[in-house]
């Protein structure tokens, strides 16, 4: 089974949104905005719901990156396919919410030890502008136990 989801970031000035979790799935972490994407809606269009809901920003463009796919040891076979987008035009202001805090910060000081463990592998490629295809297979404590990170020309 694969589970459709997205995950998406603004780069401005050398900086970078991130948001945290502040309850649910992922608590306790930075992250990007994102989340399921339901029915009768596309990825880009489940993206943007979820970006507008989580941050308070409207996105008014945005662009596919990459997608990852994520497995648990133990449960083999469940696929989170995540699509990631760089957003390059929004309006608002980012707010806080009863899940999310929003903070803003520089490309060179990204609080990589408070984030999804897969993060520190992929960003690189992300912040170089590089469209990218993962997959990785986490165990206990979300830790990393096999990754696959290729560079796509296209997505
Ligand atoms: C990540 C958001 C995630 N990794 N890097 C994540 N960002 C299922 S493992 C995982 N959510 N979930």
């Amino acid at each position: 089974m694969k589970k459709l989801l997205t995950l998406s970031f603004i780069i401005e000035n050398n900086r970078i949104l991130l948001a945290m979790k502040k309850r649910g799935f992922g608590a306790g972490r930075y992250n990007g905005y994102g989340g399921k994407v339901e029915e009768g809606e596309t990825i880009e269009e489940g993206a943007k719901r979820e970006f507008r809901e989580e941050s308070g920003l409207e996105v008014k463009r945005m662009e596919k990156v990459g997608i990852h796919e994520f497995e648990f040891a133990h449960d083999r076979g469940n696929i989170l396919e995540v699509h990631v987008f760089h957003v390059t035009r929004y309006t608002g202001e980012a707010v806080e919410t009863e899940e999310m805090k929003p903070e803003w910060f520089r490309l060179d000081a990204i609080p990589f030890e408070n984030m999804w463990p897969d993060d520190v592998h992929w960003f690189p490629v992300f912040l170089d502008d590089k469209r990218f295809r993962t997959k990785f297979l986490f165990g206990e404590n979300d830790t990393v136990l096999e990754k696959d990170i290729q560079v796509v020309e296209q997505l």
